[in-house]
């Protein structure tokens, strides 16, 4: 299942869209979407990678959901944060410097920053480049002395990092939200080998949610309010804002069972009847209970996220996990 593919897939009509390839890697490119949409709609099971949710409005949406009373892993995460940050910033040491994976909003480096001794650089990375350089500014006005460095970039692709700073000791990463869960499990471990290089001689600090009673992990991604299902039905409004596609967002139905096998929350969208859809000069059916599959989230026990980061060459260091046992937040170290 190739729901979060690192490349496009191949696709015979790619041919029909500019060329991308010459673009620097780390550039997020406008042909993407609609090169992934095409080649997602034709293959079967139809699957788009979940980080297309986050344009603009989508990227709003997430951060209703993580006010969500449902959604648990934001709040969990960021108490287990202000509980602890001390003995994390003990973990990653002074004069470092922060490379945070999928940077939406700040909060979460915040109590970091507020507890590190010294931190010289913060380089938050993100797809979403509106919501990036906004919250870049604001930490420059609330830290003068750090040295800030934005990149807009998509992190499941290769990108580059500043040569490192001139003052900072180590070089950390911080990759919160468990949006590691997005990644399949052996994409999950080639992120970690690729980090681990990036990281050498300093860590990896990094947020996982854990395998729980799944009517909560249901609960999570089945809001009351029908928030998720806005953010999931998003992607078929953005494809009809940015690529004139014909979606009809009212037969398209929010679906997110727990798959306990796979130890996965999985999103998808679901044809509530036969209907052809328009993108790109293309038609695509879909008979009623067709799917497109939107997104994979998966959970992980302690010991096994553990066991995946040594493999990847960490050191899995200390772990704190809240009174519940809902969230993890993980010290991975790298030797020099
Ligand atoms: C940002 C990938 C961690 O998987 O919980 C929230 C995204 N999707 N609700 C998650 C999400 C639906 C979120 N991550």
């Amino acid at each position: 299942m190739t729901t979060q593919p690192l490349r496009a897939t191949p696709d015979a009509r790619a041919h029909l869209l500019p060329v991308t390839d010459a673009q620097p890697p780390h550039q997020v490119i406008d042909g993407d979407f609609a090169r992934e949409l095409l080649a997602g709609l034709a293959r079967r099971p139809r699957s788009i990678a979940p980080k297309f949710f986050y344009d603009r409005e989508g990227s709003a949406l997430f951060d209703r959901i993580c006010e969500l009373p449902e959604y648990y892993p934001t709040r969990t995460e960021l108490a287990l944060m202000k509980a602890q940050a001390d003995e994390m910033a003990e973990c990653i040491g002074p004069d470092a410097e922060i490379v945070e994976f999928g940077a939406g909003s700040s909060r979460k480096i915040r109590v970091l920053l507020g507890a590190l001794q010294r931190p010289r650089r913060f380089v938050p990375i993100d797809i979403s480049a509106e919501h990036l350089h906004v919250a870049a500014d604001a930490l420059r006005a609330d830290h003068p002395g750090l040295d800030v460095r934005p990149i807009a970039a998509d992190f499941t692709r290769p990108f580059d990092l500043p040569a490192p700073h001139a003052a900072s000791r180590r070089r950390v990463g911080f990759f919160p939200g468990s949006s590691i869960g997005n990644f399949g499990p052996d994409e999950a471990l080639g992120f970690l080998r690729r980090t681990a290089v990036l990281l050498r001689g300093g860590g990896l600090l990094i947020g996982v949610d854990l395998v729980k009673d799944p009517a909560l992990l249901h609960a999570a991604y089945n809001d009351t309010a029908g928030v998720t299902a806005a953010f999931n039905l998003n992607l078929l409004a953005r494809a009809n804002r940015e690529l004139g596609a014909n979606f009809d967002l009212a037969q398209f139905a929010h679906y997110a069972p727990y798959r306990p096998a796979e130890q996965r929350i999985e999103m998808h969208l679901v044809s509530r009847r036969a209907q052809q859809v328009r993108l790109c000069g293309h038609v695509f059916e879909f008979a009623e209970g067709d799917t497109l599959h939107t997104e994979n989230s998966h959970k992980f026990s302690v010991a096994g996220f553990r066991a995946l980061a040594e493999q990847a060459g960490y050191t899995p260091r200390a772990v704190w996990v809240d009174p519940q046992r809902l969230f993890s937040v993980h010290w991975l170290a790298l030797p020099a």
